[in-house]
């Protein structure tokens, strides 16, 4: 049973640009709680899949070199260390990794499934020919791209009938990968028992989405929007993972986007006990004494995130009265939430940078804040800068090195309100 720690107001749709400001929305009542049985942390009521999914899809993930430096890097450990594949040094041509380039241990039998392929970021790191990678994406924006590019992708939803579907028209897979697309379903039961059931004998399934852990830690609360069902620690995962027959053997921590844990899990009938890594103890046994199992640690939680609203916008209403010029970098899903629960609209924030197409020419969700076409010359005239998309700092602050000769000011509401 859920009980409610949270609630950030009425929200839109994380990830809807507008065309018009006038332009009606759909909105819903964005409330967080805890379930004492699970330990799972997730929405109090959920948002059709269908709405948020969909052929309008904005999100991109191929949008910052940080993810697809990330994406090349996982599937250098998925081939090299669970396909049995060898990565000789000075093969990697690019983005692509020549599979006739690689010596292999073994001769590679099997095939990668990857739930939720978005625009091929990770599928991108195989040759296409080989159908060594095979992709699951409902937005059709974006399974139409990776089945241009030759990488067989369903549009479909991942639940147990696509399992079969896949299952029975490509053989069991030898790894199950997903990244930053599990926490979005809300039934976490018919997910992990529909990749128990497809994976090879043997097989891994690997995924990767943001930490409970580092989110408190950071209070990065703006993680929590309409696409985000659920906000994983490993406990939690441990607990609805074990029920549908699969076993985590190792935790590895990520710093991508402000803190991921990247979980490898095996079906529990294929286990043997030297297969679980120290990882696993180490990661809970953490969680544990943060107090991730109990409801008062996200009561707490709750009460550092009203106070960093009220750091934001004493800060935000005293640089408008100085008349100083504030716009933000990165029209993120997290600056959705930001603005929506603080009531941040042009007034406080005049407009939003991207550099996506789809959302450029836009206005924001929920406080329609235009978004406009990144270009460097935008920043000249600008004071500060409200990092919408802070999990990139490092690529931004390099990208924007005379921004910040010329004096100019980064500022962000994680872990607290900050020049950067
Ligand atoms: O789980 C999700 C995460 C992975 O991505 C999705 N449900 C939704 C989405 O969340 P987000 O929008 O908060 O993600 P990002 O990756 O923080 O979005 C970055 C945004 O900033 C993109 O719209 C691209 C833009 N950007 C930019 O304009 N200039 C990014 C960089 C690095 C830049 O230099």
């Amino acid at each position: 049973m859920k009980q409610q720690f949270l609630d950030l107001g009425k929200q839109p749709l994380a990830n809807v640009f507008l065309d018009t400001q006038d332009e009606k929305e759909f909105t819903y009542n964005l409330k967080v709680g805890f379930d004492e049985e699970t330990k799972l942390v997730s929405l109090m009521e959920y948002v059709d899949s269908g709405l948020m999914f969909n052929d309008t899809y904005t999100y991109s993930a191929s949008m910052s070199e940080t993810m697809k430096k990330h994406f090349k890097e996982v599937a250098g450990f998925i081939y090299s260390n669970l396909l049995g594949g060898t990565i000789s040094e000075g093969h990697l041509r690019g983005y692509q990794f020549d599979r006739q380039a690689y010596k292999f241990d073994a001769p590679i039998d099997g095939y990668i499934l990857e739930i939720g392929s978005n625009d091929g970021v990770f599928m991108k790191q195989f040759v296409s020919n080989d159908n060594l990678v095979v992709g699951v994406e409902p937005c059709g924006n974006f399974s139409d791209i990776t089945n241009q590019l030759g990488y067989k992708t369903y549009e479909r939803f991942w639940n147990k009938e696509t399992s079969e579907i896949i299952k029975k028209e490509n053989g069991r897979p030898k790894v199950v990968f997903a990244a930053n697309c599990i926490c979005h379903i809300p039934d976490l039961d018919e997910t992990f028992s529909s990749v128990e059931s497809i994976l090879d004998k043997n097989g891994v399934f690997i995924f990767e989405d943001p930490s409970l852990l580092e989110m408190i830690n950071r209070n990065s609360f703006d993680q929590i929007y309409d696409e985000h069902a659920h906000i994983f620690s490993v406990l939690s995962l441990n607990n609805i993972l074990s029920r549908n027959n699969l076993t985590i053997i190792k935790v590895i921590n990520s710093p991508v986007h402000g803190g991921s844990n990247i979980i490898i899990a095996k079906r529990t009938v294929d286990l043997n006990e030297t297969d679980i890594d120290p990882s696993v103890k180490t990661n809970i046994d953490n969680e544990q004494i943060f107090g991730l199992d109990k409801f008062e640690t996200f009561q707490r939680w709750s009460k550092k995130i009203e106070d960093n609203k009220t750091d934001l916008l004493i800060l935000l209403n005293n640089l408008k009265k100085s008349g100083k010029k504030v716009i933000s970098y990165g029209a993120t899903s997290k600056s959705t939430t930001v603005f929506n629960y603080c009531g941040i609209d042009s007034r406080l924030i005049e407009f939003i940078l991207d550099t996506t197409p789809a959302k450029q020419g836009k206005f924001s969700p929920g406080m329609h804040i235009p978004v406009i076409k990144y270009s460097p010359e935008l920043m000249n005239d600008v004071s500060y800068v409200f990092l919408g998309a802070w999990n990139f700092v490092e690529e931004i602050k390099n990208k924007e090195s005379n921004f910040v000769k010329n004096g100019g000011k980064f500022l962000t509401h994680v872990p607290k309100i900050m020049m950067v």
